[in-house]
């Protein structure tokens, strides 16, 4: 089952994101002519190198127009436009929409602008506008083109003209340019409001220009307007703008960038749909959202930012902004520490997150120290497990030049990043802590709780791993192992469910009885075949608690229990889990019958309450002798179990598991061999031989031992 699951979800990553760009296939008949008319979807890798030797055999002539220069890079970007965007699925086509988004953003983030305006149009395009100073329209020297036009269809062009360069933060995963949405779009138009001008230009068919920048009026506003349709010919699987991601996406933008309005229509709705969003806080707002459904430990949300300059590996000065803030909320949850780096999420962490995490550990062990919360006596300090504890927290930085590692590059790699985030949280953190003793106080007792139980977690651990000379990490997770380290006293139990298991764990002496739930059913046995026993997790569960190994190597010196006791309900699905762990014993740790360390669990079948004390029944026959000596009537009550899980711990070792009182089958070398018989018969096709033993299912265990 587990198997085939993971199999369908390999061949689906197959199919989807992974390979995105094969889409493209060679198209034999495909004449370069054609390839140049229509350079869309159909183009190898092969036609691209074509292309590229014949550009450079006309080289002179094709490049000295700087225009055709432009055109080329616009071509390689609708021949590859996943190296661009990503994909050209429905994240592709809305990554244009980011894009220009991005560019506004930016404006705003300069200081020239307030507001951000995304309209989603009946026909199929986007429009979005800023407030800003609007792209420049004057020529710019090195391109002989408009800023406008230069920003449109130049690769990367972005706002690296001119003089002032502005406080440029865009493009982080995919930053890629508004020339890109061009390239990827069947038309393009753009409004530029600016010094009393109203400007247009228009692009169609993958950015080629329709008309040069022309001043079409006069205004007295200022700001930008681009309006485009992603290009059906590279957009082959959807062209169709989803309200909720854009909208999502907004909102996060909205939230990491503080007092910027962004607002968002959709007119393909009658009445249009609209939402906007503006967030004084910023990221302070935004853990208050996050943590909406949340019981905050302390009201008031932390909130810092920095702006630290350092100098490149070229001595080029440059600026990083750093911003976080977080919550404590009620509860254990450690997964909610949330980074960006401009404005893109990085969820694979990287060298900010490395920073928060440095000064989180020292400013807290600091403060833990100084006001007495570490005690003198208390020989460690607080880790990252203790304070993520019940975190949320954002980071944010804003970086001029991001460098993102990792598979998927959602990591950020520049170094500097580490001390900057360190430095500008450290100094606050410490700061806040100082100035809010109470809430300071708050925080450092859930600190110190989780670090209370960290240790002595710890140290249980430790001690197991003396006694057993083992390697605890690689005992199950859902083993409760017992203290005792002398084998000949120990006991493991395999308990079937996991609710008879938790009573278990209550119930037993935890210095001799060690507990192993098993899921419901370990395997289909009808079916099991004995290579899916070995993969199977559950009995790889058992075979590394026991100790000794199995088959040939199976060594019985090493096991770390002389009474393994198989818990099992009184029904037929109980009796298929005890037949295969005796046959699984029978088969590959045959000795451990042979010196009869197998029992059978007996709890008992009924309960008779009288004059408060309990009496317990293991057979019909022995209720009925216990009704006689207490001279019940008849109609008198009694209570039938119907599965471990009924009982509640006390009962269960009161009844089961106390070796005072309790009764247990030892199962002999007969029993086992019997059991794997009974065992085959289950797995072969007939029917007859299941009837049979669901009939009888206990007849294999006779030898009573207390
Ligand atoms: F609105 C929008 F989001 F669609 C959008 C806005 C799209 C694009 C591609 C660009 C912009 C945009 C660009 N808004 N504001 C600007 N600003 C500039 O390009 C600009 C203006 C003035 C100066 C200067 O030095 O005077 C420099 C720049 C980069």
């Amino acid at each position: 089952m587990k198997e085939d699951k993971f199999e369908k979800e390999e061949v689906k990553e197959e199919n989807s994101s992974e390979n995105e760009e094969e889409v493209f296939t060679i198209d034999e008949d495909a004449g370069f002519t054609d390839t140049e008319k229509n350079l869309d979807k159909r183009i190898s890798k092969d036609i691209i190198e074509v292309i590229d030797e014949k550009a450079l055999e006309k080289g002179s002539e094709n490049y000295t127009s700087e225009n055709l220069t432009v055109l080329d890079g616009l071509d390689a970007v609708r021949i590859r436009p996943g190296m661009y965007i990503g994909s050209t699925s429905s994240t592709g086509l809305h990554h244009l929409v980011w894009e220009i988004v991005d560019n506004g953003i930016d404006e705003a983030l300069a200081g020239f602008c307030d507001t951000i305006n995304v309209s989603i149009n009946r026909d199929g395009t986007i429009t979005v506008s800023d407030n800003g100073r609007g792209i420049p329209v004057d020529k710019v020297t090195k391109t002989g083109l408009s800023g406008v036009e230069t920003v449109f269809t130049v690769l990367h062009a972005g706002g690296k003209f001119g003089d002032n360069e502005g406080y440029k933060v865009s493009g982080g995963l995919h930053g890629v340019g508004a020339s890109v949405v061009n390239a990827l779009s069947s038309w393009l138009e753009v409004v530029v409001d600016k010094d009393g001008g109203e400007y247009f230009i228009r692009f169609e068919n993958g950015g080629h220009i329709v008309k040069h920048l022309e001043r079409v009026g006069n205004t007295t506003k200022h700001g930008t307007k681009v309006t485009f349709k992603p290009d059906p010919l590279i957009f082959t699987e959807t062209t169709e703008f989803n309200f909720e991601t854009i909208k999502n996406r907004l909102r996060q933008m909205a939230f990491l960038n503080k007092k910027v309005k962004i607002n968002l229509t959709d007119f393909r709705v009658d009445p249009a749909k609209e939402e906007s969003f503006y967030y004084e806080g910023g990221l302070k707002e935004y853990v208050h959202f996050l943590n909406k459904t949340s019981i905050p430990l302390v009201d008031d949300i932390f909130y810092c930012e920095g702006i630290q300059k350092f100098k490149d590996i070229n001595e080029k000065e440059e600026t990083i902004a750093v911003e976080v803030a977080m919550q404590y909320i009620d509860g254990d949850n450690t997964n909610n520490i949330y980074s960006f780096c401009n404005n893109v999420s990085t969820g694979n962490g990287g060298t900010h997150v490395e920073g928060f995490g440095l000064a989180m550990t020292r400013v807290l062990n600091n403060y833990a120290r100084d006001n007495n919360v570490l005690k003198k006596n208390d020989k460690e300090n607080f880790n990252s497990e203790d304070w993520k504890k019940g975190l949320t927290a954002i980071i944010s930085i804003k970086h001029p030049n991001p460098q993102y590692e990792g598979q998927t590059k959602g990591k950020l790699g520049n170094p500097e990043v580490k001390k900057i985030v360190s430095n500008v949280l450290g100094q606050a953190l410490g700061r806040y802590l100082e100035e809010n003793k109470n809430k300071a106080l708050l925080i450092m007792r859930k600190i110190y709780e989780a670090y209370e139980r960290r240790l002595k977690i710890e140290s249980y651990k430790k001690n197991l791993e003396k006694k057993n000379g083992l390697d605890l990490a690689t005992l199950p997770g859902k083993l409760a192992d017992c203290s005792s380290n002398n084998p000949e006293e120990c006991e493991l139990f395999i308990v079937e469910g996991n609710s008879a298991g938790g009573s278990a764990k209550l119930g037993r002496d935890p210095r001799i009885q060690a507990i192993l739930p098993l899921r419901g059913k370990i395997l289909n046995v009808q079916k099991a075949q004995e290579h899916k026993i070995m993969d199977n997790a559950e009995i790889g569960n058992m075979i590394t608690a026991i100790g000794g190994g199995y088959g040939e190597k199976f060594d019985v010196s090493k096991i770390r229990y002389h009474k393994i006791v198989i818990m099992t309900d009184a029904d037929v699905d109980g009796s298929h889990i005890r037949i295969l762990l005796l046959t699984f014993f029978n088969r590959f740790m045959r000795p451990l019958i042979e010196k009869g360390y197998v029992y059978i669990a007996q709890p008992p079948l009924y309960k008779v309450e009288y004059k408060g004390k309990a009496y317990y029944a293991y057979s019909d026959e022995q209720l009925n002798v216990i009704r006689k000596q207490l001279n019940l009537k008849s109609g008198y009550p009694f209570q039938r179990y119907k599965g471990l899980g009924e009982m509640d711990p006390d009962q269960l070792e009161e009844t089961t598991m106390n070796p005072e009182v309790r009764k247990m089958l030892r199962v002999t070398v007969d029993d086992a061999i019997t059991a794997d018989q009974i065992f085959n018969d289950l797995m072969g096709e007939d029917v007859a031989p299941r009837t049979e033993f669901i009939k009888d299912n206990a007849q294999f265990v006779k030898n009573l031992d207390i």
